[in-house]
């Protein structure tokens, strides 16, 4: 397994505590290479002014940064058209987006919303809104006893009633591959839209729009080696059309009078205020792109491959979605270790040098659902080594220790 890439990531070099860093938290945020870092710099040193604002020649410039963001991403997605993408804050934003300008204008009494129990807060809670608001009926997709969804559920309950069906691709928790082409098929043909939840996909595999056929995607910068404060819709354009804005405000306009407005086109309707331009998203896919899906893909099945047998030796780890065939998993083990609160076993691992999550990783139901409060969770990128993986074993050796408990 080779470090070629580590070394691309000035913070995987600090120390955390006196020790190296292991860094296995990168399903909440990424680290960022130089060259994202260098562009970031390197926009704010030259090129930085408020987009479509100004007449002059540096206002140009952020404005071609910004759209050549635009025209990246398009490509990076396949999407049809630069129109069909909208910027963003995150994912969160994304699918509030669509909860407000598509959900609650589309939905009413009796109509139904399908989402699976694995969905993050941000691919649920906006959707129990519209129910709440519009008299729809929010039904879930629950899970097979590996972690996968439920193929029964998918089968029953996407119906005539159905209108919106909205899942992500990869859970935050148990790291398991949805086959979100194949939802998509059984919501077109009753005649539902399919809205795919990418945050946690869209870093790790090679994701197509066209090819999922979905109407609407979402993902953040921020998992995928760029800043925060930039995330991605990827939307329909007809579907898009459609819509009403979500903010309203500056840029987002064709025309204001006293007592109305006509709003912009495709995609400034959607993007009230000054965006985030920073350069960064371009860089980082186009690090991306040049590491490769195949690369990053097989690395994190080798490190999965790596792990898992090791956790497996310990009879005091309880693993989650670990049961499935590997490649339908991204890097992501969520585990417990038996009478010890996920948060102590976190700052166990903190104190030597192990950044790993612990809690209800925003997905509260499926918490629930697996009879758990709380879980710890490693998540692996392609720049994680062996060594990193042997830290956190070595660190999870410690716990029960630590704690008086016998192994
Ligand atoms: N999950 C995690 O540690 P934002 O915060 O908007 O960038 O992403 C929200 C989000 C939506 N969907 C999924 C599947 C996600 O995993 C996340 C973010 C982080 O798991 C932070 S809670």
């Amino acid at each position: 397994m080779s470090d070629k890439y580590r070394a691309d990531f000035p913070l995987l070099a600090e120390k955390m505590n006196g020790l190296p860093i292991a860094y296995l938290d990168n399903s909440a945020t990424t680290q960022k290479p130089e060259s994202v870092i260098e562009a970031v710099t390197e926009y704010y040193r030259r090129q930085n002014a408020n987009p479509h604002r100004g007449a002059y020649a540096l206002s140009v410039t952020a404005t071609d940064v910004y759209e050549n963001c635009r025209e990246r991403v398009t490509k990076f997605l396949n999407a049809r058209r630069s129109r069909e993408i909208i910027f963003t804050r995150n994912t969160t934003e994304s699918l509030n987006l669509l909860a407000y300008s598509y959900g609650l204008p589309a939905l009413k009494s009796g109509d139904e919303i399908l989402i699976s129990i694995a969905e993050h807060h941000s691919n649920l809670v906006p959707w129990q809104m519209v129910a709440a608001r519009t008299g729809a009926k929010l039904n879930y997709i629950y899970l097979e006893k590996d972690g996968n969804l439920c193929r029964q559920d998918i089968q029953d309950k996407i119906t005539t009633k159905t209108k919106i069906v909205a899942v992500t691709q990869v859970s935050n928790v148990l790291g398991l591959i949805n086959d979100v082409k194949a939802i998509g098929e059984r919501a077109h043909a009753v005649g539902a839209v399919i809205i795919v939840d990418g945050a946690q996909s869209v870093p790790h595999m090679a994701v197509d729009v066209q090819q999922l056929d979905c109407d609407f995607l979402a993902f953040s910068g921020h998992k995928l080696l760029s800043p925060m404060g930039i995330g991605v819709l990827y939307g329909r354009e007809k579907l898009l059309e459609a819509m009403p804005p979500f903010l309203m405000g500056g840029d987002m306009i064709e025309y204001v009078a006293e007592q109305h407005t006509d709003y912009a086109e495709l995609p400034a309707k959607f993007e009230a205020g000054t965006q985030n331009v920073g350069g960064g998203l371009t860089a980082a896919i186009d690090y991306l792109e040049e590491v490769g899906f195949d690369y990053i893909a097989a690395r994190e099945k080798d490190l999965l491959e790596y792990a898992l047998p090791k956790l497996k030796e310990l009879d005091y780890v309880e693993l989650y979605g670990c049961d499935s065939r590997l490649d339908n998993k991204t890097g992501i083990i969520s585990f417990n270790v038996r009478d010890v609160h996920p948060h102590d076993v976190s700052t166990i691992l903190d104190a030597e040098g192990v950044a790993v999550r612990a809690g209800h990783h925003c997905a509260q139901p499926l918490m629930r659902y697996l009879g758990q409060n709380a879980t710890c969770r490693a998540s692996f990128y392609f720049y994680n080594t062996k060594e990193d993986i042997d830290r956190f074993i070595a660190g999870l050796k410690k716990v029960r220790e630590v704690m008086r408990l016998e192994s």
